[in-house]
């Protein structure tokens, strides 16, 4: 009996656990400029995933070598990074079931002329070097970018009014 109660307790846990993924989505200073900022945030809330934290700030060179050091050694890498220091972005946090992958998803291919139809940056932009948005590749590198970008107190757990009605656990 005792044996039941804990595997139904964990397969719950688990469950939620599974549901509390956390991704790090943040638009660029192209998508600021170009007035995008609410159709972009609009595809992650209408989705279903949970905004957890978000802000409207000018990123410092250093911070965006931080962010993009596994680039360090590309050609492209002086150039990405003085784009995304040329004026204010929005970095956000989103939770939900597989929402790195599926924000990637939702992003489209890192180069539009890849990106399918539907996706972010299939719909709004045309070149790799502005491609308005940015997600985390991997649950390990989002953990890094929240914390690169987020204190802790920044980061607001909360429960949605509609939460069972987007997942069934
Ligand atoms: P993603 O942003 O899809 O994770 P990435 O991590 O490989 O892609 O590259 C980070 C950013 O660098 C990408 O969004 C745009 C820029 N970038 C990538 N490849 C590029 C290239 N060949 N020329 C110019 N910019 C590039
Ligand atoms: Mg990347």
């Amino acid at each position: 009996m005792i044996c039941t109660l804990l595997s139904i307790f964990s397969f719950f846990s688990s469950a939620m656990a599974a549901n509390r993924e956390r991704t790090f989505i943040m638009i660029k200073p192209d998508g600021v400029q170009r007035g995008l900022v609410g159709k972009i945030i609009k595809k992650f809330e209408q989705k279903g995933f949970k905004l957890v934290a978000l802000k409207f700030m000018w990123p410092s060179e250093e911070l965006l070598q931080k962010h993009y050091a596994d680039l360090s050694s590309k050609p492209f890498f002086p150039g990405l990074v003085k784009y995304m220091s040329s004026g204010p972005v929005v970095p956000m946090v989103w939770e939900g079931l597989n929402v790195v992958k599926t924000g990637r998803v939702l992003l489209g291919a890192t180069n539009p002329a890849d990106s399918a139809p539907g996706t972010i940056r299939g719909d709004l932009c045309i070149q790799v070097g502005r491609n308005i948005c940015h997600g985390s590749d991997a649950v390990e590198s989002a953990k890094k970018e929240i914390d690169l970008w987020f204190t802790e107190k920044e980061q607001i757990s909360w429960t949605p009014a509609n939460e069972s009605w987007v997942y069934e656990d």
